[in-house]
């Protein structure tokens, strides 16, 4: 049975708007994406002395479990060409899995809903945009 998850998309290396839509069409690996969010350009969190963002969330239906999509997800991030970096550092994509249904999930590889969601605006506001808060739920 297919569940709706949440993916938030960023990337501040090269064309970033081009990573981002580069990245949405490659969900379709993933599942089917019913909503994608306008392409906001966001001032860098975490580390500042980077170029800002491209950020965006997709709401995607999916038949992946969530370890399923989070490998799906660091597949296509590795064939857009992410490099490791250190963290918080510059990227030419992010991928990441922010809610899952209502699924809880706290693994060394793999934190649902995403653990720093709440303290970020560049993730918070295109998430509410594609429905994730529709039915007047707080953030989890
Ligand atoms: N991981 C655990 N849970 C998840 C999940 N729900 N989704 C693990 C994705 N990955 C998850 O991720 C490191 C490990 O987290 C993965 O191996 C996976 O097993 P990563 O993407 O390689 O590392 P990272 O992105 O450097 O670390 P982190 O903490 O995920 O960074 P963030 O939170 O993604 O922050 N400023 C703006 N304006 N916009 C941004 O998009 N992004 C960052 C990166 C910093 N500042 C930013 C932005
Ligand atoms: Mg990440």
């Amino acid at each position: 049975m297919s569940v709706i998850a949440y993916v938030g998309i960023g990337s501040n290396l090269g064309d970033a708007a081009f990573n981002v839509r580069r990245a949405v069409r490659a969900l379709g690996e993933a599942g089917c994406v019913r909503q994608l969010s306008a392409l906001r350009r966001t001032a860098p969190w975490g580390r500042t002395a980077q170029p800002w963002f491209v950020n965006a969330a997709v709401r995607l239906e999916t038949l992946l479990s969530p370890h399923d999509l989070l490998a799906t997800l660091q597949r296509i991030e590795r064939r857009l060409g992410r490099r490791a970096g250190y963290r918080w550092g510059p990227r030419v994509i992010d991928l990441d899995l922010l809610l899952y249904d209502d699924v809880r999930i706290e693994e060394p590889g793999l934190l649902v809903p995403h653990p720093r969601l709440r303290q970020r605006s560049f993730v918070l506001e295109p998430l509410t945009e594609v429905g994730a808060f529709a039915r007047g739920s707080e953030p989890h």
